[in-house]
């Protein structure tokens, strides 16, 4: 997955790639990124990116040419169906969902190459490299699609052209309710989200799925059960007694009963009807019972 960020802090963006999964992950290349800066798109002897906004107010806003430039020239080079997402309090929520779907963006090689042309990707052409094999039919797994490309669009001020955002069908995603003063925290996180779902991007490909939000096959999302380390007593705090017992069914149902209790507690409302009945029970039958046996 390559991800191509347009912004008017380049060294910024480019210092989130340079840390811990990230940086392993393009060093594996698993992932690969791009950073242009509108600036370099402008041809005024100030550069301007940004202007006074029509019908006044507040602020600037930026402005559409210098940024269809910049997604022109990267369209030109990863694929004229390149999607665009604009990142603005005022998209559409990033979920674990969303994220799940933009990293399946990249899980084409190995598809039949119908399934392949999904219209989501770059139309470039598919580029065949038959592998080393004295075989030579060319098998469907052999058709090698571009990588798959993402331009994540950075606005700073009050916002962009609204045109711009028109011209392009850009789609807009929002990290959450509050205010940032500009999207690119906004996109390394949505960078950060996608790229550990990846193959092979976490060391552990079981990790990404056992945690808080990741979908459990039966839809359900709990929050994560809380964890332990050495030492077994830190400041007269014992770890849970059944961590220790080796007994690994008895290990599961504790920690699941954790999370749906954490659940519970916490976010109820990310809790089915029949899944809060249960926590209810729960919390009834542990009514009375020893403080270091509660999950
Ligand atoms: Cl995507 N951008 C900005 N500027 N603020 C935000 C946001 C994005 N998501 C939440 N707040």
């Amino acid at each position: 997955m390559k991800f191509l960020i347009i912004t008017i802090f380049p060294d910024f963006v480019r210092s989130v790639f340079e840390f811990g999964v990230l940086r392993r992950a393009v060093e594996a290349g698993l992932i690969s990124y791009g950073v242009v800066d509108p600036r370099d798109f402008t041809e005024d002897r100030h550069r301007t990116t940004d202007d006074a906004p029509y019908g006044g107010g507040p602020g600037m806003v930026m402005l559409a040419e210098p940024l269809y430039r910049a997604i022109s020239a990267l369209r030109e080079e990863h694929g004229a169906q390149t999607p665009v997402i604009y990142l603005s309090p005022s998209g559409m929520p990033l979920s674990q969902g969303l994220a799940e779907e933009l990293a399946k963006l990249s899980e084409v090689r190995g598809r039949k190459s119908e399934e392949a042309k999904d219209p989501a990707l770059p139309d470039c052409e598919a580029s065949t490299e038959p592998d080393q094999s004295s075989d030579s039919t060319l098998q469907t797994s052999d058709i090698r699609l571009p990588t798959p490309a993402l331009i994540l669009l950075c606005g700073r001020y009050e916002g962009i052209d609204q045109r711009l955002l028109d011209e392009i069908g850009a789609r807009e995603v929002s990290i959450g309710d509050y205010v940032l003063s500009g999207g690119e925290l906004a996109a390394m996180v949505l960078v950060d989200a996608v790229a550990r779902l990846l193959p092979g991007v976490l060391g552990n490909e079981d990790s990404s799925g056992t945690e808080s939000f990741a979908g459990r096959g039966d839809g359900a999302k709990l929050l994560d059960w809380p964890h332990y380390t050495r030492p077994e007593i830190w400041r007269g705090r014992r770890v849970p007694e059944v961590l220790l017992s080796g007994n690994h069914a008895k290990i599961l149902s504790f920690r699941e009963n954790a999370a749906l209790l954490l659940t519970f507690r916490r976010r109820p409302e990310l809790l089915s009807a029949e899944l809060r009945q249960r926590a209810e029970s729960l919390l009834d039958s542990l009514q009375g019972r020893d403080a270091a046996e509660q999950p």
